[in-house]
């Protein structure tokens, strides 16, 4: 079948029903993004609120995208010139929508100097980024950058040819600044609380070590907005590529699959000009933090936990865990109490309505997501999604249960070897530490436990020494270890 790019778009995608087009002529519209690490979530998510602009106000707002490691999407979007359509999967089936803002693909590693120059362009307005959490290359527990990073440690010596995004956005502040030119607003989209203080943060650290002055002008010029970006995007599979093929009439190799819920909360703190994002759905406030917390701690905090026990029990994706009863008990039991006590609800937010939401998201059987694509990066992703709220819920005294249990969860699945004896492919920078710490203390949970939370990196210096928390953790594990995690999940919410 023919691949969709601009040449064949009319005689593709005509007079077809259910799939909207771009409303605005692409050749006219100049570059005002360049997006760093153009993954499906930036595709579905930033790229369409930009998307909508376009399509009702025009302007030149396209986007750049670039990927800083492989030429996997290059591949995809630059032979079908940038064009490539979100499937929206919800309950009443699909809704797809061919996307025009994404007007050149670029790859750091191929030609790092021209995109260096890209972001030099004065057209260039923002630099946003989905670098995910391990790319902000940051100690998670204190939010410093890692200087002995192998990544910081190149791109310090190599500033022409950087390989972290950290490193391009200083190099290409640089740039700007040697040329005269306006910054460029960096606007970090990765599930990071305070996303734009920790960019700020490291991008500020590693300036310092390349020039004062340098650091002098970005603390004085430039705006790094927090942000909270919400929707949930499985990666796409070649089954997903051949079922859009047969239904839509065109192969399109960059789909991307969405739900149809989509959110996106900005600070509105921008150095340089921004697209009229509020006009098409984005909320734009003086401080995102409230909304982040929620976000991260409800729906992140809930995500790995039903991915690490969900996985463990053999449920291949969310919506088949939230078959389980038990796990919807778990999660709204984590939602009501525990995470629940520690939030400072933004006005007029309607919290309660927001959690049956999403429940009913996960449960969202088009999806497909997969609990193995969640439990990636958890050394990343804990501080943030469990530990900030088990922080406050040891200082207020309150329940602490299931973030012990997922936490024992977590630690249960870094052993890489699931209930039946079988690997588990486990992703996460600390795999092979996390692994030892398991083969050092087998068949001593205690041990483990004790092993894993002294991570500094993951778990700060306080949580080793909170007693409560160590003991539970360990009796959830050794519980674990003794009748699976499903059979433990069934017997904890039962006794509640
Ligand atoms: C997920 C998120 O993969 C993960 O860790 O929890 O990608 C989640 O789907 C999004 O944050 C939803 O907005």
């Amino acid at each position: 079948m023919k691949r969709i790019n601009e040449a064949e778009r009319e005689a593709l995608t005509s007079g077809k029903a259910n799939l909207s087009l771009p409303l605005y002529d692409r050749s006219i519209i100049a570059p005002g993004i360049v997006h760093l690490g153009i993954g499906a979530f930036h595709r579905a998510h930033q790229a369409w609120y930009t998307e909508a602009v376009l399509n009702q106000f025009g302007g030149s707002w396209g986007i750049v995208g670039c990927s800083l490691r492989s030429a996997g999407v290059k591949n995809q979007l630059a032979p079908q010139d940038g064009l490539y359509t979100i499937v929206e999967r919800g309950p009443e089936g699909e809704k797809y929508q061919l996307v025009g803002a994404v007007k050149k693909v670029m790859v750091g590693p191929e030609d790092p100097q021209a995109l260096l120059q890209q972001m030099a362009d004065p057209q260039i307005k923002i630099v946003s980024l989905t670098v995910t959490e391990k790319g902000y290359c940051h100690d998670p527990a204190t939010g410093d950058l890692n200087i002995s990073h192998p990544d910081i440690v190149h791109d310090l010596d190599n500033l022409s040819e950087p390989k972290s995004a950290i490193a391009y956005l200083v190099a290409a502040l640089q740039l700007r600044k040697e040329k005269g030119l306006q910054p460029f607003t960096p606007l970090s989209c990765d599930n990071l609380p305070n996303n734009g203080a920790v960019l700020q943060k490291v991008v500020q650290q590693f300036a310092e070590k390349v020039d004062a002055s340098l650091a002098a002008w970005i603390k004085a010029e430039v705006t790094f907005p927090n942000t909270m970006i919400d929707r949930i995007v499985p990666a796409t599979t070649e089954a997903d590529r051949e079922a859009f093929e047969r239904a839509a009439g065109y192969r399109d190799e960059g789909i991307v699959m969405a739900e149809p819920f989509s959110q996106w909360v900005i600070e509105d703190n921008f150095c340089n000009d921004r697209p009229q994002w509020e006009n098409v759905g984005a909320l734009l406030v003086d401080d995102v933090e409230k909304f982040e917390k929620l976000k991260l701690r409800l729906l992140n905090g809930s995500h790995s936990t039903l991915a690490y026990c969900g996985y463990l029990s053999g449920k291949e994706t969310v919506s088949d865990v939230m078959q389980e009863p038990a796990f919807v008990k778990l999660t709204t039991l984590l939602m009501d109490r525990e995470v629940g006590e520690t939030l400072d609800v933004p006005e007029g937010f309607d919290v309660q309505d927001y959690k049956q939401q999403l429940r009913d998201r996960f449960a969202n059987p088009g999806l497909r997501h997969r609990t193995w694509q969640i439990a990636m990066d958890g050394s990343q992703k804990l501080p943030q999604r469990l530990l900030g709220t088990l922080r406050d819920q040891l200082k207020g005294k309150g329940n602490i249960d299931i973030l012990c249990l997922a936490v024992a969860a977590w630690i249960r699945y870094v052993s890489a070897e699931d209930e039946k004896g079988q690997a588990i492919d486990v992703q996460d920078p600390f795999a092979e530490k996390l692994k030892a710490c398991h083969h050092e203390n087998k068949g001593n949970s205690a041990g483990i436990v004790k092993a894993i939370v002294s991570i500094k990196e993951i778990f700060d210096e306080d949580l080793i020494q909170e007693e409560k928390f160590v003991a539970k953790v360990t009796a959830f594990l050794d519980q674990f270890y003794q009748q699976g995690v499903l059979t433990t999940v069934k017997d904890y919410i039962g006794a509640q």
